[in-house]
């Protein structure tokens, strides 16, 4: 049990978050290592991301089994999985399950948010503040904040003067919205406005999509998995994990090939075809070994998609204005349902406001540059994250000397391994900017982090040590690994949240390490064997 003096909590190490990573991290600090342990969640329940995006059709792109924790074969043999790629509320259920099976919830403080988080430089221990009156010191602290926990509303003139009701994918409400009869607008079309404009299209009277930027949407292939299906599954998790930990982003598509330019035109649209039919990330991720570096193979399958897209939308201009011409697959590829389709609904309009922005938002609805005025009784924000950084900031982290985070990573974020950053003593960042993260499978690269940490944490111990922060110098260094592997794909040529750009005045750079889980486990173990070169200890 933590110790409780004048009402400050004295503990081991504070977790935020009650995701994934929060909860991995508790386990593991509270019945790996025998910590006491305290995690602070502004939700009422755990969950993370799946507790907040509860929008119509969230659903992850990572099939269900290969999205979901490997560390317990117990989990692994109880839990069963009722579609290929699971539904939100399924993965809520999920973590529900989890947290009651080890018994999480009595070291999780709910509906409290991290409000101050201060580093004394005297005693080499972390004081954490939050909005419900706690003081808490610790040694070590943890973020499990995750990536895309932080919504990018954009603040158009005269937000606040819409008189409908206004909601957000990022956070829907959990009675859930009948917009049986409603007229609604939504801005965005990334990856989650791609699931839920099919589904609500259904329910509303009219719905009007306002679309700055199309995507290369691909079908996600949903299917329900049965008994036979899933036993098969629960008896080969053991090479199933290994072969996910092995491959580039943590979920395996052996039917890669090297080259587009090794087939003839015949053979690569048999192909693109055959991933196309596979589903999920298949073809973004599991096509051609050569698409995501060498602009000319991208083109084929960009166009691929875009035929793909002429194909499936009635209308010409329309099918037009949906299909993307920006290098395929640089950003983050949605999977979709009857995305497309719901185009040829007489109740579903396009709106482009890429050349025509949105100039205000009014009582009714919004205007357009051009003066054209859309009315609406609901308005839907699609509008994305303030990715990596935006989460991490929220926690108002003062280190060494009294410096902020948002300081120190004013030209963009300054990690050794994307887990922790110079005058920041203990402080560990669970799939924070320039690791693997969103470009990997969350649930496996989280357990590597918190599997890295904990050993951290016991080397320390162990060894009478009382802070661990990287070298500055090493900081750059890995900064220049981060950018060097993303300069040599495609990804960086087009603005996106990997880089920041989605967000006005955000200093661009390249967060995701993109050299795949299994080289950047191998440098991280290589750093603990090495006695955490590159770290200073103190
Ligand atoms: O957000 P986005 P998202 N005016 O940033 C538009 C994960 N995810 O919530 O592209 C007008 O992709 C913006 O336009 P543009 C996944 O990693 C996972 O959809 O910037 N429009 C874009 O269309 C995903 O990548 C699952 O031109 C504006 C949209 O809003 C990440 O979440 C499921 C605008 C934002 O799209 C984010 O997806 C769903 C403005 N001022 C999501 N600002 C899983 O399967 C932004 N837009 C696990």
């Amino acid at each position: 049990m933590t110790e409780q003096t004048n009402s400050i909590i004295h503990t081991d190490a504070v977790v935020v978050g009650a995701g994934f990573a929060g909860l991995y991290m508790l386990h593991t600090l509270r019945d790996k290592l025998g910590m006491k342990a305290e995690v602070y969640e502004a939700a009422d329940d755990v969950g993370g991301t799946w507790y907040w995006n509860r929008y119509p059709g969230a659903r992850c792109d990572i099939s269900s089994y290969h999205y979901s924790f490997s560390f317990s074969e117990d989990i692994q043999q109880e839990w069963s999985w009722s579609e290929k790629y699971a539904g939100q509320a399924e993965i809520l259920d999920y973590l529900r399950f989890v947290a009651d099976k080890l018994n999480l919830r009595d070291d999780i403080t709910f509906e409290t948010r991290v409000i101050s988080s201060d580093f004394d430089e005297q005693t080499n221990r972390w004081t954490i503040k939050t909005n419900r009156g706690h003081t808490v010191i610790c040694k070590y602290y943890i973020s499990g904040v995750g990536t895309l926990s932080t919504a990018a509303i954009p603040s158009y003139p005269g937000k606040d003067s819409f008189k409908g009701d206004v909601f957000a994918t990022s956070s829907w409400p959990h009675e859930g919205v009948d917009f049986t009869g409603k007229t609604v607008g939504i801005i965005g079309t990334g990856a989650s406005a791609i699931q839920a404009i099919p589904l609500i299209a259904e329910q509303a009277r009219h719905l009007t999509v306002f679309q700055r930027t199309p995507n290369y949407a691909t079908p996600l292939q949903n299917s329900p998995m049965d008994d036979a299906e899933a036993n098969a599954i629960k008896a080969n998790y053991g090479p199933l994990r290994k072969e996910a930990r092995a491959a580039l982003a943590g979920v395996p598509f052996p039917n890669m090939r090297e080259s587009i330019f090794n087939d003839t035109p015949e053979q690569v649209q048999e192909h693109l075809e055959d991933c196309w039919n596979d589903g999920g990330f298949a073809l973004w991720l599991g096509s051609y070994g050569d698409i995501l570096f060498d602009e000319k193979a991208n083109a084929i399958v960009a166009e691929f998609v875009r035929n793909k897209i002429r194909a499936r939308v009635k209308d010409p201009k329309t099918a037009e204005l949906l299909c993307p011409d920006y290098l395929y697959g640089t950003k983050r590829q949605p999977c979709e349902t009857n995305y497309f389709e719901t185009y040829n609904r007489d109740n579903v309009s396009l709106v482009d406001i890429k050349s025509n922005g949105i100039n205000q938002i009014t009582e009714q609805g919004l205007e357009l540059v051009n003066g054209d005025s859309y009315a609406f009784d609901c308005l839907i924000y699609s509008t994305g994250f303030d990715a990596f950084t935006g989460p991490l900031f929220k926690l108002n982290l003062k280190g060494r000397n009294d410096v902020r985070l948002q300081d120190y990573w004013r030209d963009g974020p300054r990690t050794n391994l994307g887990l922790m950053s110079n005058g920041f003593p203990n402080f560990f960042m669970i799939t924070g900017p320039q690791s693997p993260s969103v470009l990997f499978n969350m649930p496996l690269g989280i357990e590597q982090h918190v599997e890295w940490i904990a050993d951290t944490i016991r080397y320390m111990e162990a060894n009478g040590i009382e802070t661990i922060e990287p070298e500055k110098a090493k900081e750059d260094e890995w900064r220049g690994v981060v950018e060097g592997i993303a300069n040599s794909t495609l990804l960086p040529k087009t603005n996106t949240w990997y880089t920041g750009s989605n967000i006005p005045g955000k200093p661009r750079s390249f967060m995701v390490y993109l050299g795949g889980g299994a080289a950047y486990k191998q440098v991280c173990d290589d750093v603990a064997q090495n006695g955490y070169s590159g770290f200073l200890l103190g």
